[in-house]
């Protein structure tokens, strides 16, 4: 930890803050007459909302421990530092994708960014049962764009190469996912939790489907060793700040160079766990089935957009030292160019699906839950909502191989949903 490093609080804020140019320009000149409100719901850090007369900002620290368990479990507070450079590569690669960073301070592990308004999480908004226009356009742009523009098929390989050397620092966050995500899950773990009773068999079955933990291990060895673009690292529902019009990307403090299909498998792993807990958040059964439809939708479109978005890169943005155009298209060879994006593009389903049921799995069994199942009070509706998600991830999973296009995805969603 930095020797002066200090975390800030509503009171100190201002006067620790208050000489920073940015912060009076963007908030305004005189420190005694901002308000200061700490707003963090997520897991691990502080967040403020810093309001004056010129405007607000968000100040985002990190703190050298789990926020979410405590002083136990220290974590670095260098994960500003990825978040940092993550947001950077991420306004150059999806412009005006993410807040517009202010200023980093990486000795308080700090970042000052524009405050996103009248924007709210994700979640919070699908559990209101409010749509979001252009969601999955603005999802899957944001996957494929950030996905292609990070890898060795657009980058100078100098350059990704010190980019994914660099995000390799990021190595507690990444053990986090990889035990949390990929491992906790499917044994008794301490720090798992499920509801109990109503749950013990599925989760016992569970566990017991040795198939499914082998693939799992497949995709976790995925995780870990097939660095081929900078992911977000932690794209759920909490990670993206809406209005009802617009979509903005949040926290890639997970960063890191994994899987080309990892970001957009947790997001689909996100939208399908909002799907199965709708009934449980809209009474009326005709307006829940709209709304489901509605995210079915978005997965479908997400999922449309990030292969076209990814295809249209490919043919114009293939710079990078992989499948050169000097082997292909300059050799009059467009067809085998085109039947090489489309494999890798079947590759990146295949992961992704993969990727979407474990995330339903860890978010069930695991420490980190998910507010749109967590907050129904009804044990017994809570734990119908979540054997269909455990019951549709571990199909996936194991079919990850099998499943012909995202309609065959959705088509195995509304099967769970209606036990079809
Ligand atoms: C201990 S951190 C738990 C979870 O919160 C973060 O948002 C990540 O999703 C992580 O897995
Ligand atoms: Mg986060």
């Amino acid at each position: 930890m930095s020797n002066n490093y200090k975390p800030l609080s509503p009171e100190t804020l201002g006067q620790r803050l208050g000489g920073l140019d940015v912060m009076k320009q963007a908030v305004g000149g005189s420190a005694d007459a901002w308000t200061v409100r700490e707003v963090g719901d997520g897991n691990l850090n502080l967040v403020f909302i810093v309001e004056g007369d010129a405007g607000s900002v968000i100040v985002k620290q990190a703190l050298p421990y789990v926020r979410l368990v405590g002083d136990s479990w220290p974590l670095p507070l260098k994960r500003a530092f990825f978040e940092y450079h993550a947001l950077i590569r991420q306004e150059a690669r999806d412009p005006g994708s993410v807040p517009q960073v202010l200023h980093f301070d990486e000795s308080q592990a700090l970042i000052v960014m524009e405050r996103l308004q009248p924007h709210i999480i994700l979640r919070q908004q699908t559990m209101e049962g409010r749509k979001v226009a252009g969601l999955g356009r603005t999802l899957g742009l944001f996957a494929a764009r950030t996905a292609f523009r990070g890898s060795d098929l657009s980058m100078e390989a100098g350059d990704k190469k010190a980019d994914a050397a660099l995000f390799a620092g990021n190595a507690e966050l990444c053990d986090i996912t990889e035990t949390l995500v990929f491992t906790d899950p499917y044994y008794a773990a301490e720090l798992n939790r499920h509801t109990t009773p109503q749950l013990d068999g599925i989760v016992a079955d569970l566990r017991r489907d040795e198939a499914l933990k082998v693939e799992v291990q497949h995709m976790k060895r995925a995780f870990t060793s097939r660095g081929e673009t900078m992911c977000h690292g932690d794209l759920h529902a909490g990670s993206i700040m809406v209005t009802d019009e617009q979509s903005r990307i949040i926290d890639p403090e997970f960063a890191f160079y994994g899987p080309f299909g990892f970001d957009i498998g947790m997001l689909i792993g996100n939208y399908l766990m909002a799907y199965h807990a709708m009934p449980a958040h809209i009474s009326d059964a005709d307006a829940c089935r709209d709304f489901q439809d509605w995210i079915l939708s978005v997965i479908e479109e997400t999922w449309t957009v990030f292969r076209e978005e990814f295809l249209h890169l490919w043919r114009t943005e293939r710079t990078g030292i992989l499948y050169p155009k000097a082997l292909y298209e300059d050799q009059g060879h467009n067809f085998a160019s085109e039947a090489a994006a489309e494999q890798l593009l079947g590759e990146i389903f295949r992961d992704l699906v993969g990727f979407a049921g474990i995330e339903m799995h860890r978010r069930i069994l695991g420490l980190a839950h998910v507010a749109e199942l967590d907050t129904i009070e009804d044990e017994d509706l809570k734990a119908r909502c979540e054997a269909k998600c455990l019951k549709l991830g571990q199909l996936l999973v194991i079919n990850r191989n099998r499943l012909t296009g995202m309609d065959a995805v959705l088509a195995a969603a509304r099967r769970a949903e209606t036990g079809a």
